[in-house]
């Protein structure tokens, strides 16, 4: 039996080539340290990512990794799992990379429900090119490429993954180790496609963006860490509460309502999935949503019955010689 590996044995010898405090590094850190804590094996790991500074992410680990095209880790990750299903693929790609150039493929790989794991570090911006407005910049932001300001409105990327069907759908950031290490936990553990947003903060094109959900003074009133069959609470001192009002979510003073009649988290109900994505997490009178938002576990045993006959069906085309007429 081959040896339990530690983090340090999933990093590569190679120079970091991010900025210092750039939030990559937690993500690498904590990444290295899931594949040991999970038991991953190297030589079963494949890391593939687009072009990007996040995109440089397989360089530094010491497992296989592809440092692929603008926007296509996604096809060729999608390649890869189809030909070798018993690899671990890992795809890490940035909000440019993902929801610009390769946004079509990201929707598909999605919608095909292929067993990887997707990372995507937002960061809100180009860094790479150093500062160009993403699909996920905060409207009227000024950048390199928009010197008045962003006139245009970002991507819900939650609401966006969960319409192209994905089976999991969660968020972290990479201030907050410990969650992070958890959401890759369950990332890694999904079978089918899994999305993992990740806030990533690039100090250097445009520090602070989120910054409501890392200060210690603001963060409490504007983040809400979701748990399943926990309500939905938060507040400075937890006053506050989300609940249903008919159809539509609403804040309350947890002083005026029992917590029985509070939201109660369930990442299997993909109704709630899509209010949460769809309206609590973008109007800021509600807190910003982390954690696992929605899983279909029932995903994987439809695709188990379906890769079997497959499989016998590939091979009697391979194996016969009835199929080709011209
Ligand atoms: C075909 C092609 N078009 C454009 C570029 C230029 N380019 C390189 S990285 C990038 C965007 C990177 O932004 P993001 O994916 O958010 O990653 P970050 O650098 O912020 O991690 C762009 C537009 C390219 N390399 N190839
Ligand atoms: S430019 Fe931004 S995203 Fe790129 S390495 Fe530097 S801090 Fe990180």
């Amino acid at each position: 039996m081959s040896e339990k590996l530690t983090a340090k044995d999933f990093a590569s010898d190679q120079d970091i080539r991010w900025c210092p405090g750039c939030g990559d590094f937690a993500i690498l850190k904590q990444t290295q340290m899931v594949l040991a804590k999970t038991g991953a094996n190297s030589d079963k790991t494949v890391f593939i990512s687009g072009i990007g500074c996040s995109s440089r992410f397989p360089y530094y680990m010491n497992t296989y990794g592809m440092h692929s095209i603008h926007g296509r880790a996604t096809a060729i990750a999608t390649g890869l799992k189809k030909t070798r299903p018993d690899l671990d693929v890992w795809i890490v790609t940035g909000d440019g990379d993902a929801l610009s150039i390769g946004g079509n493929h990201l929707i598909h790989l999605l919608r095909r429900d292929i067993d990887v794991n997707v990372l995507l570090f937002n960061n809100e911006i180009y860094g790479l090119t150093k500062g160009q407005y993403s699909p996920t910049s905060k409207q009227n932001l000024i950048t390199k490429s928009s010197p008045f300001g962003n006139d245009t409105k970002p991507f819900n990327t939650l609401s966006l993954v969960l319409g192209a069907g994905a089976t999991f759908v969660a968020r972290s950031i990479d201030r907050e180790a410990k969650h992070l290490q958890n959401m890759l936990i369950e990332t890694k553990n999904h079978e089918g496609a899994s999305f993992l947003e990740i806030y990533q903060n690039c100090h250097i094109f445009n520090d602070g963006t989120f910054e409501n959900y890392t200060d210690k003074a603001l963060q409490k009133r504007n983040t809400l860490f979701l748990e399943d069959e926990k309500p939905l609470i938060f507040g400075e001192n937890e006053e506050l509460g989300i609940k249903f009002d008919g159809l539509t979510p609403i804040v309350v003073n947890r002083a005026d309502v029992s917590d029985n009649d509070l939201w109660i988290h369930d990442s299997k109900d993909k109704i709630k999935a899509n209010i949460l994505c769809s309206v609590v997490d973008i109007d800021e009178k509600f807190p910003k949503l982390f954690g696992v938002i929605y899983e279909n576990k029932l995903a994987k045993q439809k695709k188990e019955k379906l890769s079997v006959s497959n499989k016998e069906y590939l091979n009697s085309v391979i194996r016969g010689n009835n199929y080709w007429s011209i």
